[in-house]
């Protein structure tokens, strides 16, 4: 049975986790208590996302962290990684189950009502939900949808959701009140300078208002 955890999901960006690398990065992330990591690398082919997503998935060994692999089905399966995040216009959804088989993590990016509603719980085990507030970390992304919209897109959701944008240990407690099983994070962990202080900082807010305190 495949088990994993949203609450705090680490995205991992080579531009912004220059300072440590993504390997470091994630393995810091994890003894923070991040739960779930993606490698997200636009800049490289197939090859190089390989190579980097073995070193990250070495540095995760024994933390029972996940990793997903952002785009790219081919490159998850050589890598071993546990899933892939998919967006709107990558592999179709039926494709990537197909190929990973009924173990695989499956997460899919949606941003509107309609994307929500086209959802097969039967195929995607997750959805990523935003953003919620603008970022520099993505380019020409969509018009933040803030909580509210958060909130209403996650009720018509079939399957957990991630909320993702601009998002700091600040908003944990809005994004869990908007029903959110979790947040996903870039620029708050990489690139910090102690990107573990900072993962126990979100995971401690989380353990805060996901037990209803205030
Ligand atoms: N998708 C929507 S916003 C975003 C992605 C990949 C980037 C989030 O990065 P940050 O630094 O947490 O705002
Ligand atoms: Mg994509």
């Amino acid at each position: 049975m495949k088990r994993f955890d949203l609450s705090l999901y680490l995205i991992l960006d080579p531009g912004l986790c220059r300072a440590h690398s993504m390997a470091e990065t994630a393995r810091l992330a994890a003894a923070g208590g991040a739960t779930l990591v993606q490698l997200r690398d636009k800049s490289g082919g197939t090859e190089a996302l390989i190579a980097t997503g073995r070193e990250i998935r070495a540095a995760l060994s024994g933390s029972g962290v996940p990793l997903i692999v952002n785009d790219d089905v081919a490159a998850a399966q050589a890598i071993g990684a546990e899933g892939v995040h998919l967006g709107q216009s990558d592999m179709e959804v039926a494709e990537a189950r197909a190929r990973l088989g009924p173990d695989a993590i499956i997460g899919l990016s949606v941003t509107n009502e309609a994307m929500v509603r086209a959802v097969d719980p039967a195929l995607v085990d997750y959805v990523g939900i935003g953003p919620v507030f603008p970022t520099a970390t993505k380019q020409n992304h969509n018009a933040p949808i803030g909580f509210d919209g958060l909130a209403r897109l996650v009720g018509l959701s079939p399957v957990p959701a991630v909320a993702i944008g601009g998002l700091k240990a600040q908003h944990v407690a809005a994004a869990l009140a908007s029903g959110a099983a979790g947040v996903a994070v870039v620029s708050a962990i990489c690139g910090q300078p102690d990107p573990q202080q900072v993962s126990r900082e979100l995971a401690a807010q989380l353990a805060t208002h996901r037990a209803g305190g205030a």
